[in-house]
């Protein structure tokens, strides 16, 4: 049984929203979060009792627990997530649009009454460092205990941020319940204008964990336009060469493309002296600072990761990360209660799947979901940056846009200035995955990977990508990177994971001016021996096909930018449609060969 807490503020604007919000869901108690440790393994203790969590083998991994959602509530769900501007055109082509008066109702009746018999937890948090001029506070009212232990990693809550809101009326304002979890009665309604966030019917990490997609990219994004910053679906890492010169760099990558693998990244042996470290794996809140530089602050305090293929090969960094005191979701069972996913080495024995049923290895459907996830502190990882917590975050050196592509888009293309880098960004494709509900391993267009984040119309995104350039003296370069480029048969042309490093750093040298590229149409291409090919024992004639710029490809390609630009309406800049023009052009220009 919860103890009700006194409550912890005098602030009479959150006091009354949250009366207000428990005389609509009638829940038997409310619980105002302190942050603390001790809540910590209260609420800890309490979800054991209630089923929620399973505690892990303690030996194995200590400090850990298991969690199995619902198996209708395993991913986001983008066709239930609304922008509810006051105009549909505020909300653009690319989101569900509700009026905002509709979703307050319509929501308003699966909330009456769905906290009865259940606790309603208040969560004040911030997002970003409590020193920040970058942190955001929001308050997040929910009737689930998993909520409030995931939303303990993920951000840093309680009595910290009640601290730093004070007696302002300046925070988010976010419901949260599961209510029945019928997805027929699911929704996640953002009100920017209201700054407010309803989400009914999901307890899933994306959907419930508010101060993560909805708070810090859908909700940031819209007011990081208006205040001249950019909120974006980045991870965040230090590159520290063996003359110990840092770069900071930032990357969008479709959900489940390797984004944290690539935050851990762990260069190979031929790299000595390179020290690789994670500033964040997930979003990046963008600043030009006094000095013309764009500098970047991860806002989450933990990793919510895709679990399924990672392993010691593939992320050994995030293996050590999930060692300990990590909350997991919907991943197997081992028989001596430690977890398993595939990608991991085979397991021994049966196992337990994700809904708790008997597994054994062989079996058609997968163990672990392929959207299951882990749930780790920040400082769980052994590799992080001390700049992880900088209150003024890090000065970009280069920007990476990415996904999953088996044909076409080269290992890396460096673009030609800032304009082609936006368009690169904003006609970047790929290929779909689990993380979201729906077909997997459609193309699908994803500019900077922010399709399902943008919290206001697409081409005034762009727009605002295009204006940031006037603000900065030292802007980043940006680069379109694809890991998963396959040959004929299937195979990858390209090993990935630590091998990147050699990626990473040509473009760290093109920063600094010191590696050449090959100028072709669609932008800046390394010749084979443009790369640190060191110690590598792949084929090099692979690395060739990986970096080839196929302009049959690319006229298929550019025949599917103009689709995409023409579907997001005529708010898309012009200096995008040229730059189609002139990429669409210059590969005419090249004739038939
Ligand atoms: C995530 C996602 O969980 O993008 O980070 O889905
Ligand atoms: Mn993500």
């Amino acid at each position: 049984m919860v103890i009700a807490k006194e409550r912890a503020t005098a602030n009479r604007h959150l006091l009354d929203w949250v009366d207000e919000m428990a005389r609509l869901c009638t829940p038997d108690q409310v619980y105002w979060c302190d942050g603390s440790e001790e809540e910590r393994r209260r609420l800890t203790d309490e979800a054991v009792a209630a089923g929620v969590l399973i505690p892990l083998n303690d030996e194995k991994r200590p400090g850990s627990y298991y969690s199995r959602s619902n198996p209708n509530d395993v991913a986001r769900t983008e066709e239930l997530t609304f922008i509810c501007t006051p105009t549909k055109e505020g909300a653009g082509r690319t989101n569900n649009w509700m009026a905002p008066d509709e979703a307050y109702r319509r929501l308003g009746e699966i909330f009456r009454g769905a906290m009865k018999g259940r606790t309603m937890y208040v969560i004040p948090y911030l997002m970003g460092v409590p020193e920040s001029p970058f942190a955001m506070i929001g308050v997040e009212l929910t009737d689930s205990v998993y909520v409030v232990l995931n939303m303990r990693i993920m951000a840093r809550i309680g009595n910290v941020a009640l601290e730093r809101l004070g007696s302002s009326d300046r925070f988010n304002r976010g419901l949260h319940s599961v209510a029945d979890c019928d997805p027929a009665r699911r929704f996640i309604c953002h009100f920017p204008q209201d700054d407010t966030i309803w989400s009914v019917g999901s307890g899933y990490g994306g959907n419930a964990l508010l101060g993560k997609k909805c708070l810090s990219l859908r909700i940031a994004s819209y007011h990081a336009r208006g205040q001249g910053w950019l909120a974006e679906h980045m991870m965040l890492l230090e590159a520290e060469t063996p003359q110990g010169e840092k770069h900071y760099i930032a990357g969008a990558f479709p959900s489940a493309s390797g984004k944290t693998n690539l935050a851990m990244i762990v260069p190979p042996p031929a790299f000595k002296g390179w020290t690789m470290r994670t500033i964040g794996d997930d979003i990046a809140w963008m600043r030009v600072g006094a000095d013309g530089r764009l500098y970047a602050a991860n806002p989450e305090a933990g990793f919510f990761g895709v679990a399924p293929g990672t392993n010691y090969h593939t992320n050994p960094t995030a293996m050590k990360m999930v060692e300990h005191d990590t909350i997991f979701t919907n991943v197997a069972l081992t028989p001596d209660m430690d977890i398993w996913w595939e990608g991991m080495d085979p397991p021994e024995g049966e196992l337990v799947d994700w809904r708790g049923r008997p597994w054994t290895p062989g079996a058609k459907e997968p163990a672990a979901h392929p959207n299951s996830r882990f749930t780790a502190p920040m400082e769980n990882n052994p590799a992080l940056s001390r700049e992880a917590q900088d209150p003024n975050g890090v000065p970009i050196s280069a920007i990476l846009f990415g996904g999953r592509r088996s044909t076409t888009i080269p290992l890396v293309v460096e673009s030609f200035n800032w304009t082609h880098g936006v368009y690169l960004g904003a006609t970047a494709g790929a290929e779909t995955t689990a993380a979201i509900t729906g077909a997997v391993g459609r193309i699908r267009r994803d500019p900077m990977a922010m399709l399902a984040f943008i919290g206001y119309d697409a081409g005034d995104y762009f727009a605002h990508w295009l204006a940031m350039f006037g603000r900065m003296k030292r802007p980043p370069k940006i680069f379109l990177v694809n890991w998963f480029r396959k040959d004929g048969d299937g195979r990858y042309l390209w090993p990935g994971y630590g091998e990147n490093m050699r990626v990473l750093q040509w473009i760290i040298d093109r920063c600094e001016g010191r590696a050449s590229a090959m100028e072709t149409p669609i932008g800046l291409v390394p010749r084979i021996g443009d790369l640190d090919l060191r110690g590598f024992d792949g084929k090099t004639a692979n690395v060739e096909r990986a970096l080839r710029v196929d302009e049959d490809e690319w006229r298929r390609e550019l025949e599917e930018h103009r689709k995409w630009l023409d579907q997001l309406g005529d708010r898309v800049p012009e200096p995008l449609r040229l730059q189609h023009r002139l990429l669409a052009s210059s590969l005419e220009a090249l004739g038939p060969r």
